[in-house]
């Protein structure tokens, strides 16, 4: 029909910078240091289109890990954008599927301190078959997707410093031709070795501000 295909053209140009969208937390956005380590190529294929897929993002320069957040840094992250969580707390993100095709998906917190793309913490928080469906729309698990962090005891005492650990939502399409790697940074506000709270350190650790605190604590 003449009308539909318009109105999937006009769509087509309305999202064409966009599959799955992010609104909340914020998740990781490119930096210098993204330059660095990736290379220049990575570094405007994300700003061009934040929720892309790594395979737009070649030629990588070899320290690069596109696997691990798209290949983009804490180093280069806005210190409020931090989310302070606890173990075993539920956390949702706000998804917007903006070009649906579905395909498996997966959550895990990821330590990021370990070598090439960094090693999951427990399980997976959540999994999907079909993520962002085609066709539409997204069921609401996905686009309001909740899921519960892993608890202290598996944790141990990794995530302690902000930076080394994140939860990321991974996306393969069904070729598995593009692959989407979306990261939110976490840092567990107690000490998950004892169970007390850490207020010491983190008011000594500048990536506590006031807007990282208050993130978190709608979340509790
Ligand atoms: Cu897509």
């Amino acid at each position: 029909m003449r009308l539909n295909r318009w109105f999937s053209l006009l769509l087509l140009a309305w999202t064409v910078l966009g599959h799955a969208r992010i609104n909340s937390p914020p998740i990781r956005s490119p930096g210098g240091d993204l330059v660095t380590a990736c290379g220049q190529a990575s570094f405007n294929a994300i700003e061009r289109d934040p929720t892309g897929f790594i395979e737009e993002q070649v030629p990588f320069n070899a320290a690069c890990e596109p696997t691990l957040c798209r290949g983009m840094l804490f180093s280069d992250q806005p210190t409020e954008n931090i989310q302070v969580v606890t173990p075993g707390q539920s956390m949702e993100m706000s998804i917007d599927c903006t070009i649906p095709h579905g395909g498996p998906a997966n959550v895990s917190l990821v330590d990021t301190t370990t070598d090439g793309a960094g090693t999951i913490i427990g399980s997976f928080l959540k999994t999907f078959d079909d993520f962002c469906p085609k066709p539409g729309p997204a069921p609401l698990d996905q686009t309001s997707l909740q899921f519960t962090l892993p608890s202290a005891a598996e944790i141990g005492t990794r995530c302690e410093n902000p930076g080394d650990c994140v939860v990321q939502l991974f996306w393969a399409t069904p070729d598995l031709a593009q692959n989407y790697y979306y990261c939110v940074d976490v840092s567990f506000g107690a000490d998950t070795s004892t169970g007390l709270p850490a207020t010491g350190r983190l008011e000594a650790a500048p990536a506590t501000s006031g807007a990282a605190r208050r993130f978190g604590f709608l979340w509790f």
